[in-house]
């Protein structure tokens, strides 16, 4: 078990939407002083006026980029690669937002994935999975992005968009992205928080180790509050439903009771995955707020 966050200095973190949906998280999440916003997508639409570094590419040729393999060309020659590569260039950790499926953003999560790994980065990605209704030719370009993702970046975090209807039954389509969003614009900003630059190599072993990791969030109040916050992010729909083959887990917790909770909820943790290593760490916490809020990241 490992502490996050613990020594002086942060991780110089970069969060990067690509894409219409990786844009669309993007806009919500709140970068802490240790992280900066870039979007990369083919236009700018107003919703992501405030990002400050934007990056326009065209969809057309990001295939074929990212299916360059790192090792055996680590050059990097087109355009839209340099254009990554500058915005990227005082990172530690890279953190990569979109949706698999579309024509740009999931071949975009791949190249940066590429650009940061010949940088020397530490690099996640938080990506979503369409819908069945979307069709059967958006899900087996999904299925080519995330193969081509998962050997680009050190873990991939998957969301999938069918098993939040199965908690938000009759959710039309476009209440459900924009739900989706929102529910993942808040790992993407708790993350970068939680890191130092002490982590950034340890992170990347962790993340290198498994391939498949899962989210999770639960809210838990009053007495039980972090047995309660534990058992709900176990219940989220996109977590494991086999929690003892978890064998790495990322905990960020913010809590009420400072020094009493942390403990309970990593015994909780603990109790359901037995064999997990764990790095932890403690967000800051509201005042006022009566809730304590657990968020997991599983690695299968
Ligand atoms: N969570 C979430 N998912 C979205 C959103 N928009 C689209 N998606 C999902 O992400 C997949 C890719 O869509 P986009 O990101 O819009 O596509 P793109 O990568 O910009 O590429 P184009 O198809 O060329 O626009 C879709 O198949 C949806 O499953 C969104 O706003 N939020
Ligand atoms: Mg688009």
């Amino acid at each position: 078990m490992w502490q996050l966050g613990t020594g002086e200095e942060r991780a110089r973190v970069a969060i990067v939407g690509c894409g219409g949906a990786g844009c669309n998280v993007l806009r919500r999440v709140v970068a802490p002083p240790n992280a900066l916003r870039i979007a990369l997508n083919d236009a700018v639409p107003p919703s992501i006026a405030d990002v400050p570094t934007r990056i326009l590419v065209s969809g057309a040729s990001l295939q074929g980029y990212a299916s360059m393999d790192e090792k055996s060309v680590p050059q990097m020659e087109t355009d839209e690669e340099k254009q990554i590569s500058a915005a990227l260039l005082d990172r530690d950790v890279v953190l990569i937002l979109g949706g698999l499926g579309g024509e740009l953003g999931g071949w975009g999560m791949g190249l940066v994935g590429r650009v940061a790994r010949i940088l020397g980065d530490t690099t996640l990605a938080l990506a979503t999975i369409p819908f069945g209704l979307e069709g059967p030719i958006r899900r087996g370009l999904a299925e080519a992005q995330f193969r081509l993702l998962q050997r680009r970046v050190d873990g991939v975090v998957t969301f999938g968009n069918d098993p939040l209807l199965q908690v938000a039954k009759d959710l039309p389509m476009s209440k459900a992205f924009a739900a989706l969003s929102a529910i993942m614009a808040r790992p993407a900003s708790n993350l970068p928080a939680a890191l130092g630059r002490a982590d950034v190599a340890p992170l990347r072993k962790t993340l290198a180790r498994v391939k498949d990791w899962r989210y999770g969030m639960g809210v838990g109040r009053e007495k039980h509050r972090c047995f309660v916050a534990v058992e709900e992010a176990y219940a989220s729909p996109w977590f494991t439903p086999v929690p003892e083959e978890i064998r790495h887990a990322i905990v960020l917790m913010s809590v009420l009771e400072a020094g009493t909770d942390e403990g309970e909820i990593l015994h909780e943790v603990q109790r359901r995955s037995p064999q997990a290593e764990v790095a932890w760490a403690s967000l800051p916490h509201p005042p006022g707020d009566e809730r304590t809020i657990v968020q997991i990241f599983a690695g299968l």
